[in-house]
């Protein structure tokens, strides 16, 4: 097997076991470089100058938007929005799309197992429009059932929000079959890749997502550039978001018309350093290859629900099958804070997250405060998983448990 940590400064230098990629991935030295290799030769004003370094700028730039489009199957580069990361990019179809198409009485349907950052714009959304939030359960597996799809998807409905992969229970949803569901009342799908892209093959028009938004920095890029595709029909009626440079057309005194696609919702000066880091990150990921990082990870989950499986007083949330978890599995330690468990894992230097997780809804849904998260990529490595069930197996004891 390729040793893939040799690529990755932070992981090559340091013996901290990272189990938290759901929240960030680690960045390969490409990535860092092609941020340097911007900053030290092309760097100005992207869009702006008529000058070299601000045209090779821009170049970065929009290379980077058709890298985006290509790995996501969009039919046009101008359907990909850069934003600040995904939170943003949900932000901006909330206020630019659903707070102009939504009215009194419409539903939007919302999974209970979202993020915040795709259920919060939907309740503003809800809020200053009158429509009415309709929420998705799954089953204990996780996954939305069809007869679910079809109760809470209504005639009524205009808009629906789904994780295509639960940040939480690492479930992947039928996002073909909620669109094909919201296409026939007539609603848009907005669908959160977030925990999805990093991990397997996106094909935004197979799946007939109207909306589309993930992050960079789960991907293996920079920390500041995320992404908002939408098909070009919807984008050209929508008004921007954000107002200011860049975005128009034309403006006098008391009016303004508006840049083309996508530079409408691209107010101010762009993150062309970030889209260098993207594009290397997008470069990184084909050459590991989806194909590699689904065994890599299949491998490593079905070794560490192994171990979770001897441990008794382990409850695991979500599938029993560790193909069903994209690398992510959600637990709690009978007796345990999860607050206690992340702490002890910390001396033993174990990174795994512990908290709602940004996903409180689904934590009363699920009847817990709180759990415990390790999540994997595929530069992680069996030894990491052996050494972490065996800090595990001492967590009750240093709580003062007998066994
Ligand atoms: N949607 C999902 C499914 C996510 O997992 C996250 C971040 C976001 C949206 C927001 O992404 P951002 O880049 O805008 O912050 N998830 C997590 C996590 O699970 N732990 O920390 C951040």
């Amino acid at each position: 097997m390729k040793d893939y940590r040799k690529d990755f400064p932070i992981l090559d230098q340091d013996e901290t076991i990272y189990f938290d990629n759901a929240a960030t991935a680690q960045k390969p030295a490409c990535v860092m470089e092609a941020l340097t290799d911007y900053y030290s030769r092309s760097n100005a004003n992207p869009l702006r100058g008529l000058y070299d370094w601000s045209l090779r700028a821009t170049e970065v730039l929009e290379t980077a938007r058709q890298k985006a489009a290509d790995l996501i199957g969009a039919a046009a580069k101008e359907e990909i929005i850069f934003t600040r990361n995904t939170t943003e990019a949900l932000n901006l179809a909330a206020y630019s799309y659903a707070l102009n198409h939504l009215k009194a009485g419409d539903e939007i349907a919302v999974c209970i197992s979202e993020h915040h950052s795709n259920f919060l714009p939907w309740q503003m959304a809800a809020e200053k429009t009158g429509a009415v939030l309709r929420f998705l359960e799954p089953g204990p597996d996780g996954r939305l059932t069809a007869e679910e799809i079809r109760a809470k998807i209504t005639p009524n409905c205009r808009l629906a929000a789904v994780a295509q992969v639960s940040n939480v229970l690492g479930r992947v949803q039928p996002v073909r079959e909620i669109a094909d569901r919201v296409h026939e009342v007539g609603a848009v799908l907005v669908v959160d890749g977030a925990q999805s892209v990093p991990h397997m093959a996106v094909d935004v028009q197979a799946m007939d997502a109207d909306f589309f938004a993930f992050s960079g920095h789960k991907m293996m890029g920079p920390m500041g550039i995320g992404v908002l595709y939408g098909k070009q029909a919807l984008l050209e009626k929508m008004p921007p978001f954000l107002r200011g440079g860049e975005m128009i057309e034309y403006v006098t005194k008391d009016s303004a018309s508006w840049a083309e696609l996508p530079h409408k919702f691209e107010a101010g000066t762009v993150n062309a350093a970030d889209a260098a880091g993207l594009s290397a990150a997008i470069d990184y990921l084909a050459a590991v290859g989806y194909e590699e990082i689904r065994q890599r990870e299949l491998a490593l989950t079905r070794r560490l629900m192994g171990h979770l499986k001897e441990m008794p007083y382990v409850t695991v949330y979500g599938s029993e099958d560790p193909a069903e978890h994209c690398g992510i599995v959600t637990f709690n330690i009978e007796g345990c804070h999860p607050h206690d468990v992340a702490s002890i894992l910390n001396e033993d230097g174990i990174a795994i997250r512990a908290g709602h997780h940004c996903a409180q809804p689904l934590m009363q849904y699920l009847q817990i405060n709180a759990a415990c998260r390790a999540s994997l990529y595929f530069y992680n490595t069996e030894a990491e998983v052996d050494r972490f069930a065996q800090s595990l197996k001492k967590v009750r004891g240093a709580l003062g448990y007998g066994s």
